[in-house]
């Protein structure tokens, strides 16, 4: 089993993800506070570059140049994850299991950046000309680089 970890750090947004991959499926488990209530974009973006802060992480991880999606979607991003849930008291507990993303190869995360949007990811459906692009899931409140776990 390979993992890593990534350590969110926004304003007032923080959180820790753990990722697990045993052979096709990543479980990506964490905890992510100081949201407000509802849904939140959440997306693995190209660059572990922090820079100028996460704009530096670029746009979504999508090595096959295709469009934005849902994480169901047949059509969609690497790292698209689609979206994680805060309750009443901006408390996300995130618990996603995937069978795009890797710990290495083409589809490899480690060195590149989580990133958790201000906004709802609308995957695509939107009509806003960033759905496409973006799921116009609105700022960046949190980011963080993706290591190698213990
Ligand atoms: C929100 O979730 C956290 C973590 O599970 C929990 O401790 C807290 O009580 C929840 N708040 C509400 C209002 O449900
Ligand atoms: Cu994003
Ligand atoms: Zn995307």
């Amino acid at each position: 089993m390979a993992s890593a970890v990534c350590v969110l750090l926004g304003e007032t947004v923080k959180g820790v993800l753990h990722f697990d991959q045993q052979g096709d499926v990543i479980n990506v488990k964490g905890e992510v506070t100081g949201l407000t209530p509802g849904d939140h974009g959440f997306h693995v973006h190209e660059f572990g570059d922090y820079t100028n802060g996460c704009m530096s992480a670029g746009p979504h991880f999508n090595p096959t140049a295709v469009e934005h999606g849902g994480p169901t979607d047949e059509v969609r991003h690497v790292g698209d994850l689609g979206n994680i849930v805060a309750n009443e008291s901006g408390v996300a507990t995130v618990d996603i299991k995937d069978c795009l993303l890797s710990l290495s190869g083409v589809n490899g995360i480690i060195g590149r950046t989580v990133v958790v949007h201000a906004d709802p990811d609308d995957f695509g459906k939107g009509g806003h000309e960033l759905s496409k692009v973006t799921g116009n899931a609105g700022a960046r409140v949190a980011c963080g680089i993706i290591g190698i776990g213990k």
